[in-house]
């Protein structure tokens, strides 16, 4: 009687974290101040959930690029893997990967601007070039920025992971291809995929958390995937999603003085 009445199954069980309560932080992209405002507001609510295991803090990539302060995020992500509250881990972006390609290939740098590297030279006190044409200056640059990046952020760079996997969730930065296996995945997909992904209807293997493309609100798709880039560099606004065995819920915080 017991084993009929324990055996059924329930129709809407949430998907699991075996356990773990976990945030995923959407793309901070040089808002330190953003960044800053939403682990005050994650760290209140860890208070208040009293796990009985370590958080685990889950960064989606784009640390860097556009916004005023990629170093100092660096720095602080650094910091807070030193420190018992969570269990870090961090995902490459595509501008992280923008940003070691520039290290290795000052001809890059023409590019890497376009897409914000220029403020992220800045925060590691490199000037940019003037003439953004000139293959010297480029290289004079990308000695400059080789010479300023410390070991900790060079050993962080190259140390990040693809995609992390916890219960029923897998997280990545920009997204999965469709039809393709999880473990078959490649880079280059998971950190610059977008329409393939947001608008397939396929079916994942896990919901996937992601970031990279920027949306004025957060998207929880149930059962599919949840996107928590909310262009916290132009608007202010980082968003990250909480994440235990009771479900998914957003969490957000505006920076103080907003660039929008
Ligand atoms: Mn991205």
């Amino acid at each position: 009687m017991f084993s009929r009445l324990f055996g059924r199954k329930t129709p809407e069980a949430p998907p699991t974290t075996q356990g773990r309560l976990a945030y995923a932080v959407g793309d901070i992209h040089g808002r330190l101040d953003a960044f800053d405002a939403l682990l005050h507001v994650i760290a209140q609510d860890v208070l208040v959930s009293q796990p009985s295991q370590q958080p685990m803090l889950i960064l989606l990539g784009d640390y860097v690029d556009r916004g005023p302060a990629s170093a100092q995020v660096i720095d602080a992500i650094l910091r807070l893997q030193t420190e018992p509250a969570f269990e870090v881990r961090a995902l490459k972006g595509n501008h992280e990967e923008a940003l070691l390609q520039f290290r290795d290939e000052p001809g890059f740098g023409q590019t890497w601007v376009e897409h914000g590297g220029s403020a992220t030279l800045a925060s590691y006190g490199v000037q940019p070039p003037a003439t953004r044409t000139d293959p010297e200056a480029w290289e004079t640059a990308r000695r400059a920025f080789r010479e300023a990046l410390p070991e900790a952020h060079k050993a962080f760079f190259e140390d990040l992971e693809i995609m992390i996997t916890l219960g029923d969730y897998a997280f990545v930065h920009a997204g999965v291809r469709p039809g393709v296996p999880l473990e078959r995945q490649v880079e280059r997909d998971l950190l610059w995929i977008r329409a393939e992904f947001l608008q397939s209807t396929a079916k994942f293997e896990k919901i996937i958390v992601h970031g990279h493309t920027p949306m004025e609100e957060p998207q929880i798709i149930p059962g599919r995937r949840i996107g928590v880039d909310t262009g916290a560099y132009a608007t202010g606004l980082l968003t990250a999603v909480r994440l235990d065995d009771s479900g998914a819920r957003i969490l957000q915080a505006r920076a103080v003085r907003s660039a929008a």
